[in-house]
């Protein structure tokens, strides 16, 4: 009962959230821990509600799952989608966004039935359009449940999306019950590998062996690796020292507004202070 309880309150937020407007954007980079002098490249767009009393941002991981069981992941999914590219759109054509490194991506989280959606690419495409922005400014991350729906038809949306520029990353890897297959199989620019098993690479030799071996896999496949959850230098260096791409945690940044990306958060330096320090 308390559970269900609570089920219902996340769902009223978030229903709220969507009318009120009170559902937003906030930012965190990923380092590129091969090339850490450069300014970090990679955005991702994390959603927040404002708690209408204090004001106050959060987000409960559960708030996913509320959505989907009260019937309105598709109008989340979609209203974070719209909210990404009419705000990113606008933003990269203001004058100081001459600034912001070529190569840089921008990543939304969807869940997997909406890119499993008939209409789902040329809504995408259109959206693009309206906004004016360039789709290789997009990265869409999904999570394994993509291929427990309905891989052969996941794959082929994603390589009608990604021929138009779009990037994909899988994420939370590790959390779900997909065989490694699907990261053979499935056209991915990303792996990011879930925070729980990052911390478990520091105690459990096996972990370690299963995140070098999907670091290995993304060298012959051609996606790149993404360390989730990294709060502290050691575990910074500890990503690094295993070949993983990227890492990205509060050791980047606490995630931060992104209604207002010209304060110059975006411009981020990519860590090399840091890994140099915690070398010494
Ligand atoms: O499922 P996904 O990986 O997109 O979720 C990211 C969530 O993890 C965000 O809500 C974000 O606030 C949270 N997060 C980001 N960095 C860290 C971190 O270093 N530690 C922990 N515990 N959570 C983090
Ligand atoms: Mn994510």
């Amino acid at each position: 009962m308390k559970g269900y309880l609570a089920l219902q309150a996340r769902q009223q937020q978030l229903l709220a959230g969507l009318r009120d407007d009170t559902l937003d954007l906030f930012g965190q980079h990923a380092w590129d821990l091969e090339q850490p002098e450069l300014p970090a490249q990679y955005v991702e767009l994390l959603s927040r509600l404002q708690d209408p009393a204090t004001g106050r941002w959060s987000w409960d991981e559960r708030m996913v799952e509320a959505a989907r069981l009260g019937g309105c992941l598709h109008r989340l999914d979609h209203h974070v989608l719209r909210l990404a590219i009419a705000r990113l759109g606008c933003y990269l054509r203001l004058p100081e966004a001459r600034h912001i490194p070529a190569g840089m991506v921008f990543a939304v989280n969807i869940t997997p039935t909406t890119l499993l959606e008939e209409s789902f690419p040329d809504q995408l495409r259109q959206l693009l359009d309206d906004h004016q922005l360039p789709p290789q400014r997009l990265c869409l991350e999904i999570t394994e449940q993509v291929a427990l729906h309905n891989p052969e038809q996941a794959k082929r949306t994603m390589q009608r999306l990604r021929s138009q520029g779009v990037s994909f990353a899988m994420d939370d890897f590790g959390t779900g019950m997909t065989s490694l297959g699907y990261l053979r199989d499935l056209p991915l620019d990303y792996v990011k590998i879930d925070k729980s098993f990052i911390r478990r690479c520091a105690m459990e030799p096996s972990s370690r062996m299963v995140v070098e071996f999907i670091v290995q896999l993304g060298r012959e496949l051609g996606f790149r690796t993404v360390a989730e959850g990294v709060e502290t230098a050691a575990t910074l260096h500890d990503v690094q020292s295993l070949g993983i791409g990227l890492a990205q945690g509060y050791i980047t940044t606490r995630p931060i507004p992104f209604s207002r990306p010209s304060d110059g958060w975006i411009f981020a330096s990519g860590g090399a202070a840091l890994l140099a320090q915690s070398q010494a």
